[in-house]
């Protein structure tokens, strides 16, 4: 445990996981007797960091939601909160997906990493090719900061204030803000968002500064140079947008030394991308480096936490920008964990106690949910697992995402916690094992009000199930 984490810490363990029946014990805690699998954003905040991923705010329902709530205890709006998306156009503001990225935040015990106030993309036309006077534009900036940045006010963990300002060589890039600014518009927007919400950490993010080069290098004199002039910059982000087996062996040594000019570190885009298609060989690597990088963050006392940019393969946007390329995030494009996630855990302590990573079923699964009782405010439901694998499943967890805000409140035959929308059943000791073809059966009592709409997706031990 870090101690200058404590704080964090107890952050990230208050979490509104509620326990509904059994003895007390975290969410995804190993039942008796059968290996678990690990929660990311409890094994991180035992280590006083978070554990992260960016999402898109239109796909937080189903498995999506319930893996994204269950694992992770930070969310970055993967687009939402871009210039271009909030003011398209002038004066006309669309704030409804980053609204729905904050509130499923909030709803379960997740911190927000608001992204991005002032970039050279994904900026919207009126912005990037306006005919600006430095007036006009520094006033145009303040502004965006000062109304996005307090619409949130207080609900933000880390802002990225300025994203990508430096050029491969360390050069200023070439941006309008640089254009028309000069260098003083990073000065300005960190003061701009500090006068915004105060309790925000401001952080300055950027590409390939992951390891000691001429571009981290500019990053190091400008955040030196800004703490000097007494300008609020309180981190910087590593984005980490990395390709396999190439993590730069300077990464410690690299958030080492932002954390002694007195400035939080965090990696805030983490991918590691292949070429395709996967192999095992290919997905090894990727789950040593997803390790290394897990270690590089946890050496260092300031390094806040880690997000992925993406966690599933059908979430991310390599392919999209790299012929050939994917299989870059911790689980695959149907939610099952990847080897990557299995070293994120063992570097934050995890072991599978010799079982071997991975109990979930081989060849699949399906389940049967039915209300079998309901009255005014409350109903009783049965749920069947079958493994419709190969292999027997010895330890079993079983997650869904309620879609009109039920609450279990009584549960037999499993042990059921519940945080937010998201649930959670473990196996009990004496079903722990299903036999290939076999079942296992639970039930509970559960809370409604207004609507008691049946869960479309379920996962067993990560991977999800046909319902
Ligand atoms: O993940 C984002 C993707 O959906 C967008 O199409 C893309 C457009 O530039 O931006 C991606 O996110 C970027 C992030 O905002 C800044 N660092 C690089 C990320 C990957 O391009």
């Amino acid at each position: 445990m870090k101690l200058q984490s404590l704080r964090r810490a107890a952050f990230g363990i208050s979490a509104t996981a509620l326990l509904v029946a059994g003895a007390v014990a975290p969410a995804g805690a190993a039942p008796a007797g059968a290996a678990a699998e690990p929660v990311l954003r409890d094994l991180a905040a035992a280590h006083g960091i978070y554990y992260g991923t960016a999402v898109t705010a239109s796909k937080l329902n189903g498995t999506y939601a319930t893996v994204a709530a269950q694992q992770f205890d930070s969310l970055t709006p993967g687009n939402e909160m871009k210039w271009g998306s909030v003011e398209p156009v002038r004066g006309d503001f669309r704030w409804s997906g980053a609204d729905a990225v904050v509130d499923f935040a909030e709803a379960h015990g997740q911190k927000v990493r608001g992204h991005t106030l002032v970039w050279h993309s994904q900026l919207p036309s009126w912005v990037e090719n306006g005919s600006w006077t430095a007036d006009g534009l520094r006033a145009v900036v303040a502004d965006h900061i000062a109304t996005e940045a307090g619409r949130y006010k207080g609900r933000i963990d880390h802002w990225d204030v300025v994203n990508e300002p430096f050029n491969e060589d360390g050069t200023r890039r070439q941006s309008v803000f640089q254009r028309v600014l000069g260098d003083g518009y990073v000065a300005e927007a960190f003061r701009a968002a500090r006068a915004a919400d105060p309790a925000a950490k401001l952080y300055l993010n950027d590409y390939n500064v992951e390891g000691i080069n001429a571009k981290s290098d500019a990053m190091y004199n400008l955040v030196r140079s800004l703490k000097a002039q007494g300008v609020p910059i309180d981190g910087v982000g590593l984005q980490a947008h990395l390709i396999v087996g190439q993590v730069p062996s300077t990464l410690r040594a690299n958030i080492q030394r932002f954390a002694d000019l007195g400035v939080d570190v965090a990696v805030t885009e983490l991918d590691i991308r292949m070429t395709l298609p996967a192999t095992d060989a290919k997905l090894a690597q990727q789950k040593a480096d997803y390790k290394a990088v897990t270690q590089a963050c946890l050496a260092v006392a300031r390094c806040a936490g880690v997000t992925v940019w993406g966690f599933t393969d059908s979430d991310s946007w390599i392919p999209d920008f790299f012929e050939g390329q994917g299989a870059a995030t911790p689980y695959d494009e149907n939610y099952r964990p990847k080897p990557a996630y299995y070293g994120i855990a063992e570097a934050l302590g995890w072991t599978d106690g010799g079982t071997g990573p991975g109990p979930g079923p081989v060849g699949g699964c399906t389940v049967a949910y039915g209300v079998q009782n309901q009255w005014s405010t409350g109903f009783t439901a049965q749920v069947t697992v079958r493994n419709t694998g190969t292999a027997p499943v010895n330890g079993w967890r079983l997650d869904w995402t309620w879609p009109s805000g039920q609450r279990v409140t009584q549960a037999w035959n499993a042990t059921v916690t519940q945080s937010g929308t998201a649930v959670s059943a473990s196996n009990a000791s004496y079903n722990a094992t299903i036999a290939p073809g076999a079942t296992a059966t639970f039930g509970f009592n559960g809370s409604w009000s207004g609507a008691n709409t049946a869960p479309t997706a379920f996962t067993l031990n990560g991977a999800a199930c046909t319902v």
